[in-house]
């Protein structure tokens, strides 16, 4: 069945109304399928098929995004401010299960859309930097409290920097797809470097570091700024919602938020670490939950962008020595331009 049929079956499970004709793709993951769909009423909703080969128990996803969810919609509730707009929404299909499966068994959830407010891939303007900051630093204070360790990890070791190193070896030594000998320079980078992948986990093992929910893909398009005012809105994409550090959840802002080009810009010389950017990050970021973290979070921000830069230039490097195998690109190439943009932000960044 082609994803546009699949994507038709799974709108009438969950929209028996809605119009076929309106379902578009929406979004850049690299992971997920995104459409966008309509009612007949004009509203808009986001449906989704989940990538089970990445996220093999999407059920146990789906528990953790709505143990989150209603968690911050009760503590905005009790506060006084209206959820709609501001935590995402999913919808039980017509039998009331919140994962509709299609014949085929692909696995299939849809959400409101939010609507006057958009995500951004780059910012052109350091004071949207401070609302992302914003954002972000909102959902770290409305989940402060929440017992992480209740979340399932639905990816073990996502932000395990000391295993990604592992992996990113064995990739490199295996040469599965003979890939290695174009990016022995970003080997021999990456490999002088085997200590630092660890100080991060090294900080949480001997509980330097405060284990909290973390969203663990904060990127600047997964927090939406109004089409208005600028305003951060609501962060998306809650998949990866597991236990973690507040410096994964800074730094991976940082890597995509404080740079001048996109993560697959293929003319190196246009990606540049933009520190007013990340100060206005970090400043819009410690308005809202400053006051949760402690000081050893603080003084470790900077550290978080290196860490989550470093481990996704071995994330994309381990993905194209392996062939390709884990995300979507569009050319050979790809997963290497998108490591080498990432080692050239990585040499900018102040320790
Ligand atoms: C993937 O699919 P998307 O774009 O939300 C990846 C992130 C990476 C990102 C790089 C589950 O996220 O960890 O940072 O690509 N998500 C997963 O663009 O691996
Ligand atoms: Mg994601």
């Amino acid at each position: 069945m082609t994803i546009d049929a699949e994507a038709l079956q799974a709108l009438h499970a969950f929209l028996p109304d809605a119009k076929a004709d309106a379902l578009r793709p929406l979004g850049e993951g690299l992971i997920n399928r995104t459409f966008r769909a309509e009612t007949p009423d004009g509203a808009g909703y986001v449906l989704q098929k989940v990538n089970t080969a990445v996220f093999p128990d999407p059920e146990a996803v789906m528990r953790n995004t709505l143990r989150v969810t209603d968690w911050m919609r009760e503590k905005l509730r009790r506060e006084g401010k209206d959820p709609a707009r501001r935590v995402p929404e999913f919808l039980p299909d017509t039998e009331g299960s919140y994962l509709y499966y299609t014949e085929e068994r692909s696995v299939w959830r849809c959400s409101r859309l939010i609507s006057g407010a958009r995500a951004h891939t780059t910012l052109s303007d350091p004071r949207l930097l401070y609302e992302a900051g914003r954002g972000y630093g909102e959902f770290q204070r409305l989940l402060d409290g929440f017992p992480a360790q209740e979340l399932a990890e639905v990816l073990p070791g996502f932000h395990d920097t000391r295993k990604r190193f592992e992996q990113f070896l064995r990739a490199a030594e295996e040469d599965v797809a003979g890939r290695a000998a174009d990016c022995e320079a970003e080997i021999r980078f990456l490999r002088e470097r085997e200590d630092f992948a660890g100080t991060v986990v090294s900080l949480l093992e001997r509980r330097a570091l405060p284990l909290r929910v973390t969203h663990n893909d904060t990127k600047l398009s997964n927090v939406l700024l109004d089409d208005e005012t600028g305003e951060a809105v609501c962060v998306i994409d809650l998949d990866t919602v597991m236990p973690g550090t507040v410096l994964y959840d800074f730094g991976d802002a940082i890597r995509t938020g404080a740079a001048s080009t996109a993560e697959d810009d293929p003319d190196l010389s246009r990606m540049r670490f933009l520190p007013d950017y990340c100060d206005a990050f970090r400043e819009g970021f410690l308005e809202r939950c400053g006051g949760i973290l402690t000081p050893a979070e603080r003084e470790n921000l900077p550290l978080g962008a290196r860490i989550i830069v470093f481990e996704q230039a071995l994330r994309f490097l381990t993905d194209y020595l392996a062939g390709d195998v884990y995300y979507q690109t569009r050319y050979p190439r790809h997963n290497l331009v998108r490591a080498r943009t990432q080692l050239r932000l990585f040499v900018q960044l102040p320790e």
